[in-house]
C-alpha cells in the first residue's frame, strides 16, 4: 500500500470528476463500477475536475446513464511492415517457476492475418454513455514469472489487486504518469498486493526480479475501450450515436486515430493501420 501513502495533487482528482458525473446527471438512477465506490472520499471540490481532465487529455467528466439508440463500434487493428516472428524469452532465473511455461515477447503480437494484439482502442472525448459493466475488480495475475494479462483497462478510481501465484519472490515496479508510482517487493508469502489507480494513465508495470516481466495497464474515464484480441478484433457496444475520434494504441506502434460515425442503433466498421 505504499502507493496509498504517497498522496499527489493528482492522485484525489478522479473521485470528483465522478461524483460531477454522476451529479449531473441527475436523476438517471445509473450507478458507477463497484471499484470505484471503494476509492476513499477526498476533501476536495468539484472544482478540481478541470486538472484531471487536463491531465488525460480526454476533454471532460463523465457522465453514466441509460444510452437510447446505442450502436457498435467494430473492426481491426492491423499491421503492415516486416514480419515480426514471435521472440522467445530466456528465463535466467527461478528456473523451477519461471521455465514452467514457454513464454514469447508480447511488446507486439502479430498474428498470421496481420492482426495486432493487444491494442487499446477508445473513444476520444465522449461525455455520457453507458455505466461501466457490474463484475468483479481488476486483478493482475503472476504465473510463471508473467503477468496475465499483459494488457488491461480498469475503471479510474479502481484499485487493482496484485496476486502473486508463483510463491517466489516478485517486486511490482509501476511507471505512472498521473497516478502514485509503486515499487515494492511481493514475497511468496504475500498473496495479493493493492495497487489504487485514480486518475486516467497508462502505465507500465515491471518486475524487478524477473527483467522480462512486463504489462500496461489503462486506467480509463469512460468505459468506451477495448482491448484487441489475437486476429487484432475489437468490439465497442452501447455507443451512442455521433461522430467521435476512435484511438488506437498500442505499447510498440504508437497510437493512430481516425474519425468515426455510430448510426443510431446500428454498427459501424473500421479499420486501423500501423504501417512501417
Ligand atoms: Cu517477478
Amino acid at each position: 500500500m505504499a502507493a496509498a501513502l504517497r498522496p499527489t495533487r493528482t492522485a484525489g482528482l478522479g473521485r470528483p470528476v465522478v461524483l460531477a458525473a454522476l451529479l449531473l446527471w441527475g436523476c438517471g438512477g445509473e450507478r458507477e463500477h463497484p471499484p470505484a465506490a471503494n476509492a476513499p472520499q477526498p476533501a476536495g471540490t468539484p472544482a478540481a475536475a478541470p486538472a484531471a481532465e487536463a491531465a488525460t487529455g480526454e476533454g471532460g467528466a463523465y457522465a453514466a446513464g441509460t444510452v437510447t439508440d446505442g450502436g457498435r463500434i467494430a473492426g481491426r487493428i492491423l499491421y503492415k511492415g516486416a514480419p515480426r516472428p514471435p521472440r522467445p524469452i530466456q528465463v535466467t532465473k527461478d528456473n523451477s517457476v519461471c521455465g514452467a511455461v514457454a513464454h514469447t515477447d508480447e511488446s507486439l503480437v502479430v498474428g498470421p492475418d496481420g492482426g495486432v494484439r493487444h491494442a487499446v482502442v477508445s473513444i476520444g472525448s465522449i461525455t455520457r454513455g453507458k455505466p461501466w459493466p457490474t463484475s468483479a475488480g481488476p486483478s493482475l495475475d503472476q504465473h510463471a514469472c508473467w503477468f496475465i494479462p499483459h494488457v488491461q483497462v480498469i475503471p479510474a478510481g479502481a484499485t487493482l489487486d496484485v496476486v502473486n501465484s508463483d510463491g517466489i519472490l516478485h517486486n511490482i515496479h509501476t511507471y505512472p504518469k498521473n497516478n502514485p508510482p509503486a515499487n515494492m517487493a511481493q514475497p511468496k508469502f504475500k498473496k495479493t498486493l493493492q495497487l489504487p489507480f485514480q486518475a486516467p494513465d497508462v502505465v507500465k508495470v515491471n518486475c524487478d526480479v524477473h527483467s522480462w516481466m512486463s504489462a500496461w495497464i489503462v486506467v480509463a474515464a469512460h468505459p468506451y475501450y477495448a482491448v484487441s484480441d489475437e486476429h487484432g478484433a475489437f468490439t465497442l457496444e452501447g455507443v451512442p450515436p455521433g461522430t467521435y475520434t476512435l484511438r488506437a494504441w498500442h505499447e510498440t506502434l504508437g497510437t493512430r486515430e481516425q474519425p468515426i460515425t455510430v448510426p443510431p442503433g446500428g454498427a459501424a466498421e473500421a479499420t486501423i493501420t500501423f504501417q512501417e
